[in-house]
């Protein structure tokens, strides 16, 4: 295969144009890639005002050493804004991670975290596939998260842990099947007849799924000098068209990502391959979302109302703060014409027009009072939401 860039990405984005785009350029485009996952709601243009679903699952299956712990750990760096490795990477052909680990994605600070969650496994190898079984008890949400993942052996239903009744919030939106750019000749026929098999699980499940593609930079020196060139590589462009194919999938639902491994420093070409791999599994999410509307509204309404009704109750607040300070102030500026009109009184100065403004003054005081009285009756309003909002976020549900 050739190893050379076209002048036009094979691949259309509508961040990477066809022209050589500048460093400054590239960073305002991660930071707007990086804006719209943080911003991101699950179905959200669909969804009622003060409704949001909590959060889309990506499960992510395939070969042990394809790079799933890595494609989690990248992303986390992405959003972490520094290289950070939190999911265990085995360089040796025995995964470590042994668990289901269920990770949350956590951006700008400890506190917030992104509207997904990656779920990492341990991985297929030739000894340990994946049965129908535990694909399919995977894919419907039951299993807790640390929970003790061997493919290969039957899940016992009666576990503790076990979700009996899991709802639309717990299930798969979406699976990432990670595939070795760099070994996609040599994948162990097992291991992908046993990928092919749960392909079929996948869909008599209705999840989609998309296949990701790492280590491209192991494949075109051109990539790993500047991992946007993916979007220009002949090379990624066949790997793409050839994992496609084997895999019977479109070519557009494949994606690609180099991932973090060795280096002590973000790289926002990385960051901007991975960001955008990212946005495509979540329109996959986004899919599946759609195909089960009348669930996620069910689901969505309750939790979200109080926590909506509060950033409205917060807003309001500031702008009734903001007509007391109107009134505050005129009411000491009629304070000083009180003051005034007093001493002209005192002067006996026009009766008929004192009076006037006396009655204004009083009229002020009433409205400032009444405002006075809106704004406590919110406060305790947002107080009780205030609380509704911990009792939900404390409730064993959640
Ligand atoms: N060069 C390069 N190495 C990668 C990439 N993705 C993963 N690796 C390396 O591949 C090895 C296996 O990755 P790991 O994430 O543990 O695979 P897992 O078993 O599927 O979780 C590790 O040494 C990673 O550093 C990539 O995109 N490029
Ligand atoms: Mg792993």
């Amino acid at each position: 295969m050739s190893d050379n860039l076209r002048s036009k990405p094979w691949r259309k984005s509508e961040y990477l144009g066809d022209k050589t785009t500048s460093f400054e350029q590239k960073e305002v485009i991660r930071q707007r890639l990086k804006d719209n996952i943080i911003n991101y709601k699950p179905l959200h243009e669909l969804m009622p005002l003060h409704h949001t679903f909590p959060r889309v699952n990506i499960l992510l299956f395939g070969a042990i050493g394809s790079g799933k712990s890595s494609v989690f750990n990248t992303i986390s760096s992405v959003f972490k804004g520094k290289i950070f490795d939190i999911a265990p990477v085995g360089r040796s052909t025995s995964s470590i991670s042994t668990k289901l680990t269920k990770f949350q994605v956590m951006y700008g600070g400890i506190a917030e975290q992104l509207r997904l969650t990656i779920w990492d496994t341990r991985g297929i190898d030739e000894t340990h596939l994946m049965t129908s079984q535990t694909m399919k008890i995977l894919l419907e949400g039951k299993l807790p998260d640390r929970y003790p993942l061997d493919p290969s052996s039957e899940v016992h239903l009666d576990s503790p842990g076990i979700n009996t009744a899991p709802t639309l919030c717990d299930v798969v939106h979406c699976v990432s099947i990670i595939v070795d750019a760099s070994t996609i000749d040599d994948m162990d026929d097992d291991i992908y007849q046993n990928i092919r098999e749960m392909q079929t699980v996948m869909i008599s499940s209705d999840v989609p799924y998309v296949i990701m593609l790492t280590n491209i930079d192991k494949i075109c020196e051109l990539t790993k000098a500047d991992t946007t060139n993916a979007y220009k590589s002949v090379r990624i462009r066949d790997a793409v068209a050839k994992v496609a194919k084997k895999f019977g999938v479109v070519q557009t639902a494949v994606f690609f990502m180099k991932c973090y491994e060795e280096e002590t420093f973000l790289d926002v070409n990385v960051d901007i391959t991975a960001l955008l791999a990212l946005s495509g599994i979540l329109h996959n999410c986004e899919t599946y979302l759609h195909n089960f509307y009348e669930t996620v509204i069910e689901l969505s309404s309750a939790q979200s109302s109080v926590e909506e009704d509060n950033k409205t109750l917060k807003a309001e607040i500031a702008k009734l703060k903001g007509k007391i300070n109107v009134y505050t102030n005129q009411y000491n500026e009629k304070s000083i014409e009180r003051t005034k009109l007093k001493k002209a009184m005192e002067e006996k100065v026009g009766y008929g027009e004192k009076m006037l403004k006396i009655m204004e003054y009083g009229k002020m005081k009433i409205q400032a009072s009444f405002i006075e009285t809106e704004i406590v009756a919110l406060r305790v309003k947002r107080d009780r939401l205030k609380m509704e909002c911990t009792d939900l976020l404390n409730s064993p549900d959640l």
